[in-house]
C-alpha cells in the first residue's frame, strides 16, 4: 500500500468518496486535511475559503459552532466545491444502529446531507456501519465513513486486538473509506489512512493530544494527514498551510518512490 500512489490506488478504491479523494489528493498534490476547530461559523468560512485551494479536505466538528445555521453549510459546500475539497465531519459515532442512524440523518445538524466522510468508532460492532448506512437511505452523493482503529491521545484504549478487529470491520463494508490510526495497521491499498496528531515539532498539549512530524506520519503510512492548531494557532495562517502541505507532500512523494 505505501508505495502505490494515490492515482492508482483511486482505482482500487470500493467506496466511490475514498476513489474521488485519492484523485483529489493526486491532482491537488496535497494529503492536508485541515481541522477547523473553531467556534465561530464565519471564522471556520474565512479559513475555509484562505485553506481551500491547498487542502484535499475541511474536516469539522460541527458541534463546536456557537452560531451554526443550514446558510453556513450551503456556503461551506459553496467553497468546496469551488476549491475541490471535500468535508469531513468528525463526529465519532459510537453508538448502537438505531441511534447513529437517527444521529446523522436527524436532529439539528442533518449531517448525512452535507458531510462527504463522518468519522466512527469501533466500539459498537458491525452495528456502527450498518446503522450509518441506515442513515444515508435516499442520499444519492458518494459517502464514505472512517473507522477509528486508533487514537492518538496519550494512553488510548486503542490497542492490541480492538485495532486487529477494526481493521476487519473495515473490510465488511463498501461504505468504509478508511481507517483513522497511527501507524500503518492495514494492507488494503483502496482504503485511506488518515491520521491525526501532527505539528512541525514532536511534542504535545497539555491535555493528551501527542504530536509526530510530517514526515515521521507519512512513513507510519498517514495518506490524508490531519493538521489542527499547527494551522490555527499560527501568526501567518496561510504560509503554515502552504509549509504542511509541502512537507507531507515530499514525504509522500520520497515513500513511493522508495
Ligand atoms: N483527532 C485527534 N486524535 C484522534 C482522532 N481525532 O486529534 O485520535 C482529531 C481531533 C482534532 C484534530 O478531534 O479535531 O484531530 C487534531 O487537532 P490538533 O492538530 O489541533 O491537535
Amino acid at each position: 500500500r505505501l508505495r502505490i500512489d494515490f492515482a492508482s490506488r483511486a482505482k482500487l478504491a470500493k467506496n466511490p468518496a475514498a476513489a474521488i479523494l485519492f484523485n483529489i489528493m493526486s491532482a491537488k498534490k496535497s494529503t492536508l486535511c485541515l481541522a477547523v476547530d473553531l467556534t465561530k461559523a464565519d471564522e471556520v468560512l474565512d479559513l475555509a475559503e484562505l485553506a481551500g485551494p491547498h487542502i484535499a479536505v475541511l474536516k469539522t466538528h460541527i458541534d463546536l459552532l456557537e452560531d451554526f445555521t443550514s446558510e453556513f453549510i450551503d456556503k461551506l459546500k459553496q467553497l468546496s466545491k469551488e476549491h475541490n475539497f471535500l468535508i469531513m465531519e468528525d463526529r465519532k459515532f459510537a453508538d448502537i444502529g438505531h441511534t447513529v442512524s437517527l444521529q446523522y440523518r436527524n436532529g439539528v445538524y442533518k449531517i448525512a446531507e452535507w458531510a462527504d466522510f463522518v468519522t466512527a468508532h469501533t466500539v459498537p460492532g458491525s452495528s456502527i456501519v450498518s446503522g450509518l448506512q441506515d442513515g444515508l437511505k435516499g442520499i444519492k452523493e458518494s459517502r464514505g465513513i472512517f473507522l477509528v482503529a486508533e487514537m492518538s491521545s496519550e494512553g488510548a484504549l486503542t490497542i492490541g486486538e480492538y485495532v486487529k478487529h477494526s481493521v476487519l470491520l473495515s473490510e465488511t463494508s463498501n461504505l468504509v473509506a478508511g481507517l483513522v490510526c497511527q501507524y500503518n495497521v492495514f494492507d488494503d491499498p483502496g482504503l485511506i489512512q488518515l491520521t491525526p496528531g501532527i505539528r512541525l515539532e514532536k511534542s504535545r498539549d497539555d491535555l493528551g493530544q501527542q504530536y509526530k512530524t510530517p514526515q515521521m506520519v507519512i512513513n507510519a503510512g498517514a495518506d490524508l494527514a490531519v493538521v489542527g492548531r499547527g494551522v490555527t494557532a499560527a501568526q501567518d495562517k496561510l504560509s503554515a498551510i502552504i509549509q504542511y502541505k509541502e512537507k507531507l507532500w515530499q514525504a509522500y512523494s520520497e515513500r513511493i518512490s522508495n
